[in-house]
């Protein structure tokens, strides 16, 4: 066995399956004459160190062996990141099984037949509704074992599991919860069917929709990993800050193989096994395909995966071949076969699940006299049901519990499976089976019979579920398992208490104003922050959480105030140390400083915003970055957020086209506000002055943890220092800023003839002001500055009210809050903001006039903050051309007027058009 591993771990790439191929002819070679019997002996005395002194005595012995080899002889053994093509866990290793084998195999039976049942039926009835069977089908023994035995719903300390199950096996989790009682029939009838009176099942799980079933939304695939590893990290940040006392649960994660092709699959692996995340598992189904074909045909997606997760420092356990290969393991004294396993590829492998046994024989052992004298004893039937590991219990619950046992780093299993496992002709292993929605008769009872599923032939055209009753030996069993595992699975709910109240003084100093004095609203956030820190009550549950750009947002003295996390405290000397604002480390710090990933920080923000409901704690996250590389790099886990009821507050600094001098292209937002409108349940802000961010955050920090609403925020600061004014103390002044409008100034000139009504937004706001006195001054034009905090919110009241109204015809229409706002403001409505023009517009047909807007479309340019604005035309003199140009358009103003004023204002009628430029 020695040389084979050296054999076929002599690998330099992770091209498996040919570097195997390669050195297995090598070792044909070296196999000969002499070098047999050497080998022979070498083998043997490994033998009886084996079984005198244990696998770590013989580990010891093969590195010093190696050692030696290299001091004596030079021998260098290249870097070998997988192992051989086998179990990780050996027949002589696995721990017995501690449940009636044969009553979960029922019950298993009895779960697939109803998953698969879910979707044929969702799909005589309603053509093309889709669903997936063959998912399920090949992680059925996955999910069975762990169900039965691992799936802790409440540990003895008070704890429990978190488990991230993969979103196309949802019909075989639903299956279960049916046969547990928790689900009625009537509902798995309308699975996929939500809207169909009675309520059905989510095609996938939502915790939106299905708020008392599912945590995590894992179906948009890479998002569940990259969580599942953040959140195992958060619990630790929970419990080295003493806010989480109960300890032991884990983290399971449930992925498909094809799903690892995603970057947020493997983009922070390396985090779990820096941190040491031993709480974290995850169970890959490798069935080899994915939904066009096979993942890797060329390859084998084990080994890779294995190179790439024990490079990155993971445990991983492979569970590739079933008890029915044990003997033959065994007795493959010269590990002819291992290598031959080595040897095909994935493509080939999957040839073997839909070929008959002769011709698995013939291509697989008939390579070799030798192998095929191996099976000899073996029918063609019996060779063709070798199982594999992924559906062998006993393999799947030694490896589970070699995970669970495993201290000091994440684990992986790989797990090899059939895709559509049992599905026959129907679709097992075949390249279509991802697809496969609909089973004839004639394939329905082959999988009924392969299953045992009692149903006469008669009903099986209408695929009818099945449950035993009550008191049937199989759901005994099976609500007796999760009983003595803490209850059922998934069940998501409100495990903590609202917050009392939200601690008015920190916010009152910002109602004030900063009395001429200069200071960036991302300043002003900052310093809330560091208030909101200090706080007895919520000080505590405040998760700031940067990615990188601390020093960026000012936030460096939050370092000392509260530390930065690390699970090891700080292990050095920082280089600050003499410093006030020194880079403080500590296992109870505050701060997660994630470094340069904004989807770990979305990760840690989730992790944060959802402890309410998965851990009972409150935590307040504050997730600060730079506002360009939020919605349009992760949006998708913005969107997860919103499904999963997450809380908090996205901040998005640096923000606005033309507020962030210098960085250009790439770095300057004028549509984050834009991208963010689709996202249902978050509240949006662009706020302009201190005092309206104090508001917000106070409301937003009420609604969300005191009230319980299941919203969360994205406000977006900027970084102009400029003077804070004091909040007006005109009556409505604070719903009109959580409303979205507000009026902040009116003009002076009480006599004039001309009147227009301006909006401002986040530090455009200063150049609305200006424009004010200019067209109050030059022009003769009285105009009212609006403060428009949120297009969005405007937007969607509006519609709210039109909807409402063209269902009551009947009944005195809803007027939309803006609308009320605005209602009697005289002369003309213009808006300027640093984002696209589309935001302002998206309320125009409820602004009671005319409404022109200005906004910043198009390519952001390295420039500074005065030649932006010009660029983008979104400056005073901008404003005052467009407010001119509206009261032309009302024959208020003479177009000689306007010729004039482009003159005046120094604006080049033939620059370029910065939309398309
Ligand atoms: C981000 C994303 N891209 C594409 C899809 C569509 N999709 C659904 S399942 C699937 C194949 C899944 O293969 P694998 O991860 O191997 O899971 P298996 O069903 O084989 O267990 C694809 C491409 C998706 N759900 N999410
Ligand atoms: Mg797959």
């Amino acid at each position: 066995m020695l040389i084979i591993e050296d054999s076929i771990t002599e690998k330099r790439e992770v091209r498996v399956a040919e570097t195997e191929q390669a050195q297995a002819s090598q070792q044909v070679q070296h196999t000969n004459g002499l070098e047999v019997v050497e080998t022979r002996e070498w083998l043997d005395s490994l033998d009886y160190v084996l079984s005198k002194g244990g696998a770590e005595r013989a580990g010891r012995l093969l590195q010093q062996l190696a050692l030696h080899a290299r001091r004596a002889g030079g021998v260098n053994l290249p870097f070998t990141a997988t192992t051989p093509y086998q179990n990780t866990i050996s027949s002589s290793q696995q721990p017995p099984f501690p449940g009636s084998q044969e009553m979960e195999r029922r019950i298993k039976s009895l779960v697939r037949w109803n998953a698969l049942a879910m979707v044929v039926r969702a799909n005589k009835i309603q053509e093309g509704i889709g669903g997936h069977i063959s998912t399920f089908a090949s992680a059925a023994t996955l999910y069975e074992v762990a169900f039965n035995h691992f799936f802790q719903a409440a540990t003895e300390s008070g704890d429990r599991d978190i488990v991230y199950f993969q979103g196309h096996a949802a019909p075989g989790i639903y299956a279960r919860a049916y046969l547990e009682g928790r689900i009625p029939k009537q509902k798995l009838q309308n699975f996929r069917r939500e809207l169909n009176p009675g309520g059905g099942l989510s095609s996938y799980p939502h915790p939106w929709l299905m708020p008392d079933f599912w945590e995590f939304p894992t179906v948009s695939m890479g998002l569940g990993p990259i969580q599942a590893i953040y959140h195992a990290r958060f619990i630790r940040y929970l419990e080295n800050r003493g806010l989480k006392t109960s300890t032991g649960g884990r983290v399971w994660a449930f992925l498909g193989d094809g799903e690892m092709d995603e970057p947020e699959s493997l983009g922070s692996i390396t985090l779990a096994s820096r941190e040491r995340l031993d709480n974290l598992i995850f169970v890959v189904n490798c069935n080899l395909q994915r939904l066009d074909g096979p993942v890797r045909g060329n390859g084998k997606i084990i080994q890779e995966l294995e190179a790439i997760f024990r490079g990155a420092g993971w445990n991983v356990i492979k569970c590739i071949w079933g008890g029915d290969w044990d003997s033959l393991i065994q007795n493959d004294r010269d590990g002819l076969l291992v290598r031959r396993m080595g040897e095909i590829t994935d493509g080939q492998y999957q040839k073997y699940f839909v070929e008959s046994g002769a011709y698995f024989r013939q291509n697989f052992f008939g390579t070799d006299p030798r192998l095929l004298k191996m099976v000899e004893h073996l029918s063609d039937e019996q060779l063709a049901r070798m199982r594999l590991g992924g559906h062998d219990p006993i393999k799947v619950h030694a490896a589970y519990k070699a995970a669970v046992e495993h201290a000091g780093a994440p684990t992986i299993i790989l797990a090899k499976t059939i895709k559509g496992y049992g599905l026959g002709e129907a679709g097992e292993g075949k390249n279509i089976t991802h697809q496969q929605k609909k089973l004839n008769e004639d394939e329905l009872q082959v999988f009924r019979s392969r299953f045992g599923i009692p149903i006469p032939d008669d009903e099986l055209h209408e695929a009818p579920f099945y449950r035993p009753a009550d008191d049937s030996a199989e759901i005994k069993y099976m609500q007796e398992r999760r009983k003595q595992l803490g209850g059922h699975m998934p069940v998501r709910k409100n495990r903590a208490t609202p917050l009392k109240s939200v601690p008015e003084s920190h916010f009152e100093e910002f109602y004030k104003g900063t009395e001429g004095r200069e200071a960036s609203t991302t300043m002003v956030f900052v310093r809330m922050l560091s208030k909101l820190l200090r706080d007895p009550e919520i000080g505590k549950l405040i998760v700031p959480i940067i990615p990188d750009e601390a020093r960026t947002f000012g936030m460096e003295a939050l370092f000392r105030q509260v530390g930065i996390y690390s699970s090891v405290g700080q292990l050095y000397e920082p280089v600050d140390m003499d410093t006030l604002l020194y880079y403080k480390e500590a296992k109870n710090g505050q701060i997660l400083e994630e470094g340069i990933t904004e989807a770990g920080s979305m990760c840690s923000f989730i992790s944060a915003g959802t402890a309410y409901s998965n851990h009972g704690i409150n935590t307040i996250p504050f997730f600060i970055y730079y506002s360009m590389f939020g919605f349009q790099r992760i949006g998708d886990l913005i969107w997860a957020a919103a499904d999963m009821r997450c809380r908090g507050f996205l901040v998005g600094g640096t923000a606005g086209r033309t507020t962030l001098a210098g960085e250009g292209l790439q770095h300057q937002d004028g549509h984050s506000h834009v991208l963010a409108l689709p996202v249902p349940n978050l509240m949006t802000y662009d706020p302009a002055f201190a005092y309206e961010i104090a508001i917000i955050i106070q409301d937003g920090i009420k609604r969300m943890y005191v009230d319980g609403e299941s919203i969360f925020y994205y406000l977006t600061v900027t970084n102009e220092p400029l003077p804070m004014p004091e909040m007006p103390s005109q009556s409505g002044i604070r719903e009109g800023i959580l409303k979205g409008l507000y009026r902040y100034r009116n003009s002076e000139k009480n006599d004039a003839k001309l009147h227009a009504q301006i909006f401002g937004s986040g530090t455009i706001m200063y150049e609305v002001l200006k424009a004010q006195e200019i067209l109050e001054k030059n022009y003769g034009v009285a105009a009212d500055v609006w403060s428009v905090t949120s297009y969005n919110e405007l937007y969607r009241d509006a519609n709210d009210c039109v909807r409402w109204n063209m269902l009551h015809p009947k009944e005195t229409p809803k007027v939309p809050y803006v609308t009320q706002a605005l209602q009697g403001a005289p002369g003309p409505f213009i808006a300027a903001s640093d984002y696209m023009k589309v935001l302002p517009e998206s309320i125009a047909q409820w602004v009671p006039g005319k409404l022109l807007s200005l906004g910043t479309d198009g390519f952001g340019r390295s420039e500074n903050r005065a030649s932006l604005r010009d660029f983008f035309e979104v400056d005073a003199k901008h404003i005052v051309l467009a407010t001119l140009t509206a009261l032309a358009r009302e024959k208020q103003v003479e177009p000689d007027v306007l010729e004039k004023s482009i003159r005046d204002l120094g604006i080049n009628p033939e620059k370029l058009n910065p939309a398309i430029s």
